[in-house]
């Protein structure tokens, strides 16, 4: 049975703006006390999102925190390690930079672009927004072409991730196969995510072994990039993060004209152009969407994910694959109650509280339904608009949320979730 959404109750849009203020430390904004006690580079985008609806310097502020954390060649960490804090592993120790602000040394999802553009169009101060728009475009430019030149040296039009902890989604079942490729540390070590978070939602010791492995091997390799490239056990053309890529890249070619910054534009586009044309290697017609790749293997990553529909967020669909994906959502929907699940309910790998493996993320339910929309389908953006308005009505701010029940699941008072509902679920689809 639906879980029925009663629109008289209403969502505690003062208790969101609260966690944002709780979770705040001064310029840049935790995902959730204890769990995560830094700065993680696609949090604080979406977190940016949702300060633009309470103080739109402070939304200002945390971009460019951020991006104070940006390398020289133009990478923006996943996380940065403003201060010590020993809730959380592994640590700064563990990653290996020590330049600038302690850091991780791979990155995240990148959906700057598409923040900020948001950010710029929706302010009430245009010119302190063109000022610092004007300051962080050749930011983003270098972080874009980063992208591209460290992730794609030979120019396929597919950027690829070195770590499931790059594509945002951990523990999805897609990174399974490639993932079981790569060796396990042979150090011990203690994970301090299960003093916060039942172990049942998190992922398992044989992925963080692996996680680890990789960590160590790209410190072991200095960082160096040609290295990492010739020799990573893990190398996944992950479709999620060349979705946001896209999208934030015609995002940020916008805000490029909007500004009059020409500088670099047209590589810019070029790339982007190289990435609608290669993504129709990932399609698969029998699945209804596009898949991932193996890079090493040249597997087809054939689970059906959250990530596999986000080519709609990236405009990277035509009509006809656009089309197959809304009829695969649609029923995919069907199938829950509550939102869409990270992972499909007819997977055999599908659990319904174990992190990326099922439960309901509401950022990714907003991409899917900005991605619905584009695409001229408002009825389905107005049906994920509707079941994730439920899950934050059966639960509150959470992490992520069980798609059968409602129920919440990994960190409480989550910056995200409360940023995503000041954005979006604060307004009717
Ligand atoms: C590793 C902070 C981050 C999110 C990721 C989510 C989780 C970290 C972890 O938490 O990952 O980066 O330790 O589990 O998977 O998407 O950015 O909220």
């Amino acid at each position: 049975m639906k879980h029925q959404n009663n629109d008289d109750e209403l969502i505690d849009f003062s208790l969101a703006a609260a966690i944002l203020c709780q979770n705040d430390r001064g310029g840049y904004t935790i995902p959730t006390d204890g769990l995560y006690p830094f700065q993680w580079s696609w949090d604080s985008a979406i977190t940016a999102l949702g300060w633009l609806r309470i103080d739109e310097k402070r939304a200002w502020q945390e971009v460019e925190t951020m991006f104070r954390g940006q390398w020289d060649n133009g990478m923006v960490p996943h996380i940065l390690f403003h201060k010590d804090a020993e809730s959380y592993f592994p640590g700064p120790d563990v990653w290996g930079s020590t330049d600038g602000i302690p850091s991780s040394t791979i990155s995240q999802p990148p959906v700057w672009a598409t923040t900020i553009r948001v950010m710029y169009e929706s302010c009430r101060d245009r010119s302190f927004a063109k000022k610092k728009l004007q300051q962080l475009l050749p930011k983003l430019i270098a972080y874009h072409k980063w992208w591209y030149r460290e992730r794609d040296p030979a120019n396929t039009g597919l950027v690829c991730s070195y770590h499931p902890w790059e594509s945002g989604m951990d523990n999805s079942p897609a990174w399974d196969d490639p993932l079981a490729a790569v060796p396990e540390v042979d150090w011990s070590y203690h994970r301090r995510d299960l003093g916060h978070v039942d172990s049942e939602q998190r992922p398992h010791k044989p992925e963080y072994d692996r996680y680890l492995y990789l960590v160590d091997f790209y410190k072991r390799n200095k960082f160096d990039s040609d290295r990492i490239h010739a020799n990573c056990p893990y190398k996944v053309a992950d479709i999620g993060i060349i979705s946001i890529l896209q999208r934030a890249g015609n995002d940020l070619l916008d805000l490029c004209q909007i500004a009059s910054h020409m500088d670099g534009v047209e590589e810019l586009q070029d790339e982007l152009d190289r990435t609608s044309v290669a993504i129709n290697s990932l399609w698969s017609a029998d699945s209804r969407c596009f898949l991932s790749r193996d890079l090493i293997t040249g597997d087809s990553l054939d689970q059906i994910t959250t990530a596999t529909v986000l080519p709609l967020f990236g405009g990277l669909g035509s009509d006809i694959q656009a089309e197959a994906m809304i009829g695969l959502i649609d029923e995919w929907l069907d199938a829950t109650n509550f939102g869409i699940s990270s992972t499909h309910p007819d997977s055999n790998r599908y659990e319904a509280q174990r992190y990326w493996r099922g439960p309901v993320w509401l950022h990714i339910n907003w991409m899917i339904a900005t991605g619905a929309s584009d695409y001229g389908y408002p009825a389905i953006e107005q049906r994920i608009h509707t079941t994730s308005v439920d899950c934050i009505k059966a639960a509150g701010f959470w992490e992520y949320f069980d798609a059968s029940n409602g129920n919440g699941c990994g960190g409480d008072n989550f910056s995200w979730t409360a940023a995503i509902a000041l954005h979006w679920l604060n307004t009717p689809a």
